[in-house]
């Protein structure tokens, strides 16, 4: 049975027996007041005003029998899947690896490196942990996507214009239509996001559909 919705660049049509919802990085450290991202001195109340959003997009595909895959961006505690060039970079005393305030800083296993609570995956649920920032690179991401003969992606989660659209980018570049669910995605700047919302449907959707929450749950 296929589903078609109101999207950009033109209507978006799906089967939700091979879709997937892919819920990008609503981890603690980027969400939460007093983590790593507020330490930067970023205004987390931007990330943290999608939860809620992206609990109703995350029950509805459950509700729906999509196949569901959350994403960390992550990295081993000694650091090997850590390119000395991402380390270096950032604020010095803020580093990957670093102590933050919630647990060593984007490290696998520290309190901040999980999920929100209110986005915890249940059984079943495919989580990735992916040490760039895209979904697809150096992660099982293809293989378990492909096992389950998923052909249309999903979108939501955080930064809209880092680890959403590189991930959303890779998987374009590998035969999916992807669609970003435009309210249950944000960014610490405001004109990133709707810059990206713009890139990802120009030319036709060269990227992908976007569309808000309401149209999936209407259809
Ligand atoms: C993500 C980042 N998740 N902004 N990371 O977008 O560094």
């Amino acid at each position: 049975m296929t589903i078609t919705i109101p999207a950009l660049p033109d209507p978006f049509t799906f089967d939700p027996s091979t879709t997937a919802l892919v819920i990008i990085d609503m981890q603690r450290d980027f969400i939460e007041p007093g983590g790593f991202g507020e330490s930067l001195g970023n205004d987390v109340a931007l990330l943290a005003q999608i939860v809620p959003t992206v609990a109703a997009l995350l029950a509805l595909a459950r509700q729906s029998g999509w196949f569901v895959v959350h994403t960390r961006e992550s990295h081993a505690a000694d650091l090997s899947d850590c390119p000395p060039a991402k380390r270096l970079r950032g604020a010095p005393n803020a580093r990957i690896g670093d102590e933050g305030p919630m647990g060593r800083i984007l490290i696998r296993g520290a309190p901040g490196n999980a999920i929100v609570d209110a986005l915890a995956p249940a059984e079943g649920e495919l989580v990735i942990d992916k040490p760039g920032k895209g979904a697809f690179y150096a992660t099982l991401l293809a293989q378990e996507l492909e096992a389950r003969h998923i052909t249309h992606l999903v979108f939501a989660g955080v930064t809209t214009e880092v680890c959403v659209q590189t991930s959303m980018r890779e998987a374009n570049d590998r035969g999916y239509d992807c669609l970003l669910v435009e309210d249950a995605t944000a960014s610490y700047f405001p004109a990133f996001k709707l810059a990206t919302l713009d890139m990802v449907r120009s030319q036709g959707g060269i990227v992908g559909w976007t569309a808000p929450l309401s149209s999936f749950t209407a259809a």
